[in-house]
């Protein structure tokens, strides 16, 4: 097997928050996915390749071993499942919380109380299903792929399950965090087969970013 690898990365945070990662491990990406058209991005390594790929696809491209490793959200990780994963390092990047909120008028924890079935619009249905099984709530889910913060303005849902980092999303809807789920943060992802087939040249770039992300 050639020991070129690929490496499946989203455009925007968390792009950006790897940058430093690679260039710690030696590898500087020589074109701005934000600018260039294409998708497979050559570094200054002949033989490491990134790809640009959705965030929510990139665990599938690693498990298939389309991409050798890869950087994926804790949230899209757990929504995924990770099988055929290795999740060696929790980069601890593009950081942020899986939160559970209302319009502000709504009073959620009477809701509760009076065990109201709540329409909840969330794109994390496996973690959404997960966390009211646990408190006990039942709950109808509608599945959404973007802008769960519209659902409760205009009657969709009663609440949300999204992430939150600065609150501005939130606050700038007039919505108010009523439950903190978890911390999410992204974590290094490697194809099981590419570990023991190619560990001699991922191995350093492991250890690379394990050093760089240690705070
Ligand atoms: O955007 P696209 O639909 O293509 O995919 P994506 O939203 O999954 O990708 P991207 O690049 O936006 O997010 C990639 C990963 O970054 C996610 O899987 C998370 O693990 C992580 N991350 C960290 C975040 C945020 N912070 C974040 N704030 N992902 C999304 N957001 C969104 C959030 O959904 C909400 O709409 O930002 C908004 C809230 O931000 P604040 O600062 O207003 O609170
Ligand atoms: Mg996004």
């Amino acid at each position: 097997m050639s020991q070129k690898l690929t490496l499946a990365l989203s455009k925007g945070r968390i792009f950006e928050e790897t940058l430093p990662l690679l260039k710690a491990a030696g590898i500087e990406v020589t074109e701005d996915p934000e600018t260039s058209r294409k998708l497979i991005l050559p570094t200054n390594d002949p033989l490491v390749n990134v790809i640009i790929v959705r965030a929510s696809d990139v665990p599938t491209y690693v498990q298939y071993g389309a991409a050798d490793f890869g950087v994926a959200g804790k949230d899209v990780l757990l929504e995924h499942g990770g099988e055929g994963l290795y999740q060696p390092i929790d980069l601890e990047i593009a950081k942020c919380r899986m939160s559970v909120a209302v319009s502000a008028g709504f009073d959620y924890a009477s809701a509760i109380r009076q065990g109201a079935r709540l329409r909840v619009a969330t794109k994390y249905l496996l973690t959404a299903r997960e966390h009211f099984a646990a408190k006990g709530m039942h709950v109808d889910l509608i599945k959404l792929y973007g802008s769960m913060e519209l659902a409760p303005l205009v009657g969709l849902a009663d609440a949300i399950v999204d992430l939150v980092s600065t609150g501005g999303t939130l606050r700038a809807n007039n919505l108010v965090e009523v439950e903190h789920i978890m911390d999410i943060s992204s974590r290094l992802v490697v194809n099981q087969a590419a570990l023991k087939l190619k560990r001699e040249r991922l191995q350093p770039i492991l250890d690379a970013f394990e050093k760089a992300s240690i705070k």
